[in-house]
């Protein structure tokens, strides 16, 4: 068996919680992290017939079956992740019934999956439909992002062309745009179903004085999704108060759309 250390998804995860908490966005236990391993991957590393303890779920997470999952442990610090994988993060096999996942490996000292481990699940399940190749989820509490949810309109058409005006990479990276909620109760089996119905269509999903949801086939597409954001909502928090000069317009976003080949998405752009 290899270092599971230093297995390259777990490598991976512990260097994201690491940056993520050195960008200051996942103060105490704010933030968490689910990733989609491979089966080859997690029997290469890990004894994957053995299991050390079962965890129930309400949700139903059957269309996960199977499926082995890199997910953080809930109340544990993204601070500690990098020194302490076997405590902070679990490896997670989802049942044949969905209504539980057998632990594989890590929570060592009896610890628990994320406190939104079902809007990771069900989020999951909504990306895989329209990416079979979707992997990450990652919720973080992007501290520019939270602060212009107190100042902005949270019509996602009115919030993200807000933020594809912030600068000229946004529409490269997010054309598909931000789905925004209002401030709902987190950790429970509703905003968890909320968010999975906007990822049926977006791959980023802001939560109202809370915090973001970014997703993709890998880390770093989930996590450059979601600096992007956090970069254009600074700029925003920055300049919001002082008299505006000069912006991009629609336009100069058209532009940008042809230049780089994507497709903003439809009518959120004023027509040519
Ligand atoms: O506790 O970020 O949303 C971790 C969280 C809850
Ligand atoms: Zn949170």
């Amino acid at each position: 068996m290899n270092c599971i250390k230093e297995a390259p998804l777990i490598r991976e995860i512990r260097l994201l919680a690491q940056n993520l908490y050195r960008l200051g966005w996942d103060e105490r236990n704010g933030g968490n992290i689910s990733c989609i391993m491979s089966e080859e991957e997690a029997e290469s590393y890990f004894d994957t017939s053995k299991t050390i303890r079962f965890i129930p779920m309400e949700f139903d997470a059957g269309e996960l079956a199977g499926r082995y999952f890199v997910v953080t442990g809930t109340g544990k610090y993204f601070k500690n992740v990098y020194d302490d994988p076997e405590n902070n993060l679990g490896l997670l096999r989802v049942r044949e019934d969905g209504k539980g996942v057998d632990l594989i490996w890590g929570y060592a000292d009896g610890g628990r999956p994320t406190s939104e481990l079902s809007a990771h699940f069900m989020t999951h399940i909504e990306r895989l439909k329209a990416d079979p190749l979707h992997r990450v989820v990652i919720h973080t509490h992007a501290t520019n992002v939270i602060a212009m949810t107190f100042v902005h309109d949270l019509t996602e058409r009115e919030f993200t062309r807000t933020l594809w005006r912030m600068c000229t990479e946004c529409m490269v990276v997010f054309p598909d745009g931000v789905a925004v909620l209002p401030w709902m109760l987190c950790g429970t089996d509703e905003i968890g179903r909320v968010t999975a119905d906007k990822m049926k269509e977006f791959r980023l999903v802001v939560w109202g004085q809370h915090g973001i949801f970014g997703t993709g086939r890998d880390i770093d597409e989930a996590f450059g999704l979601i600096e992007t954001v956090e970069k254009a909502a600074e700029i925003y928090i920055k300049i919001m108060t002082r008299p505006i000069l000069q912006s991009i317009t629609d336009d100069q976003l058209w532009q940008i759309a042809d230049a780089f080949h994507v497709k903003p998405r439809e009518g959120w752009l004023e027509p040519r």
